[in-house]
Formats: C-alpha cells, structure tokens, sequence
C-alpha cells in the first residue's frame, strides 16, 4: 500500500497541553510520525511519497472561509496582542451568550472557534494543517485513479474539526476533506468509517444534513468520554441525511470481542448503503495501553480488524487520526494496513 506523508508536519510542535488541571507534554507530538514511518520501512509496506498541493479550494469545500482564514491569521494576530505564550482559548459563546457576531478581538475569535481548551495555536501550525490536508488529498487521488486503497499520513489529525471548529489537536477535517473530494471527482456515495477512540464530532457535523456520506463511528461513550457534547447513538441524521449517520458508542474497558462486535454492525450499515469508496479515519488510540483513552484492544487486534475492513471490497483510503502511545504506534497502525493488505 502506498502511503503519503509530509515532513511539514514538524512544524507542528505543540509546546503544551491542559491536561488534568496542568499544563503537560503534548500528546499529539511530531513522534508519532517517526514510529510510524519507521514501521512501514520495517514491513516494507511500500513507497512513500510526499503530497502535491491542492490550494484551499478542496478545503472550503466542507470548511467555512472565515473558519480558514482565523486558522491562518491565528499566530499573526496572538503575537500582535504581545502574548509570549501559545495561544488558547478561555473565553466561549456558551448557553445565553451570543453566536451571531464574530468577535474581532484575537481572544474572542479563539473562543467563537474553538470547542476545547486543549489544542494551542502556535508558530508553524498553520502550515503543517495545510500540508495534512494535502496528504489526505494527494493518497485521496491514488484511490480515485484506481488504487485498491492508500494510506495519508496525516498529522495534525482532523476528525473532531467541524465546518467552522476546531478542537481535539484537530484543525482542519482531513478524511472530511477527502470524503468531499471524492464526491465532487465522480463518487455518488462515500462511506466514512471511524475507528478512533474518540468520536468523530467534526466529520458527524459537516455530512449530518446529507444522504450522500455516510458516517459510522465507533467509540467510547460520550458520557464518559471526549468529545463529551456529541457522539451518542440516537444521533442518527437531520432532514435528508436522516439514517446516514450511526453512532455506535462503548463502555469504558471495552476489549476487542465487544469491539468487534460493534465493528460487524457498523460493516452492516456501510454494506447496505453500497458506497463507491470508503475513507477510513484510523486512530490506534483504541490500544490498551493509550494514555487518554479506554479500550483494550492489543497490538495482534489492529491487524484483525485491518483484514475484515479488506472484505469489504471497497477502494479504501486510510487517513490517520489518534493514537498517543507512542512506542507501539507504528505497530498498530501498520498492522491495520498489513491486515488489509494481507486479505486481498
Ligand atoms: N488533555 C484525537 O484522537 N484531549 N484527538 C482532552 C486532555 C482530547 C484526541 C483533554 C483528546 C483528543 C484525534
Ligand atoms: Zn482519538
């Protein structure tokens, strides 16, 4: 399988993380990348390419153009106010308070953006979100020119970022942004199927009101887990995208057994929508020994499951999300991909 992968995403180096009432490491650190990358060397998996560069079109596709240029003025304008920290959030449109006027003010922009206090903006990010969404672009074109599937390496991550939100380490939807790329070069319908621990708030948000992608994500349970606010199971749709959209949330200490069971459901649905291609959102935060995150699946799983989602049958484009342990991170997302490749 090939993978795309853009070393742009160096630039994205968070200094910190509010995490438990204190400022810590970032999770979602340049890393991750490294095991991956050293992984699929390891396995030979196959070549590794960087991405061409699309513009911003593909991406006010699904995002909102004042969204977008807030994300790419961010930094400019937190070191205009003489800020020395990352900048962050403090401040939010909450219940009562209004959402009709987009403040000015740097600080109230960050709020009327932002849907966490856990991601900061910082020198460079604006770059690697951009390059992350032409890696999900660049392997988005293999697939549609007749790939059996590929692999974009993408970081930052993107699935809880909404139209106009961001939030999760994420900026920019990268399997959203390649999910509507399909669409608008010939796809009548595209399954997005999400296996990171976390729900996929962001891409549930933008394809909620349509019966042309389908999203099915699997989950911990809101109710005890990130994003908190979205990703239970009677959340199924609105107007035309009614019953296209399948929440499939699970317990805290869910083992691969149950998982998997989840798993045959969510392959149900997708089956039955017959979709032209699949994207998959891959987070391996789903591994037992996650430091955020409250599943037991094991190294040995990612490869099991990897293998089911081959027989499907679908063209599939993996675009990476989660996934924080990150010693065995190259392990379990590799193992997804040999899985699949192994199957065909
Ligand atoms: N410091 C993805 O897996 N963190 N995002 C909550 C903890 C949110 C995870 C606060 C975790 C988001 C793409
Ligand atoms: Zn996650």
């Amino acid at each position: 399988m090939l993978t795309v992968y853009s070393e742009e995403h160096k630039r994205r180096n968070a200094k910190t993380e509010l995490h438990g009432g204190e400022l810590v490491a970032s999770f979602e650190c340049p890393s991750r990348i490294d095991f991956i990358l050293a992984r699929i060397e390891e396995v030979n998996l196959g070549v590794v390419e960087a991405p061409q560069s699309f513009g911003l079109d593909p991406v006010l596709r699904v995002h909102q153009r004042g969204f977008v240029d807030f994300l790419q003025n961010c930094w400019r304008d937190w070191l205009a106010e003489g800020y020395g920290g990352v900048a962050l959030p403090s401040a939010w449109p909450a219940r009562g308070m209004r959402q009709d006027r987009v403040p000015d003010d740097i600080r109230g922009r960050l709020g009327y953006f932002a849907f966490a206090a856990d991601t900061s903006i910082e020198e460079g990010t604006w770059q690697a979100v951009r390059a992350s969404a032409d890696v999900a672009l660049s392997a988005q074109k293999h697939v549609l020119k007749g790939a059996r599937a590929a692999f974009a390496l993408c970081r930052p991550p993107g699935h809880h970022a909404a139209s106009d939100l961001y939030g999760g380490y994420c900026f920019l939807n990268n399997a959203a942004i390649a999910a509507q790329a399909f669409r608008d070069e010939g796809a009548k319908r595209v399954a997005v199927l999400d296996v990171d621990f976390h729900h996929g708030n962001g891409t549930q948000e933008i394809f909620y009101g349509r019966d042309d992608v389908l999203f099915v994500s699997l989950h911990g349970d809101p109710g005890s887990a990130f994003p908190h606010f979205l990703g239970h199971a009677d959340e199924t749709g609105k107007g035309a995208g009614e019953g296209f959209n399948v929440n499939l949330p699970l317990p805290p200490g869910t083992s691969f057994d149950e998982w998997a069971i989840a798993l045959e459901e969510a392959l149900r649905r997708i089956s039955d929508f017959s979709p032209d291609v699949l994207v998959v959102s891959l987070g391996v935060d789903t591994f037992k020994d996650d430091p955020i995150s409250l599943f037991r699946l094991e190294s040995d799983d990612f490869k099991t499951y990897g293998a089911r989602l081959a027989l499907l049958g679908l063209p599939t484009l993996f675009v990476m999300e989660g996934g924080y342990a990150v010693e065995e991170i190259g392990i379990n997302t590799v193992n997804v991909l040999t899985g699949f490749d192994n199957a065909l």
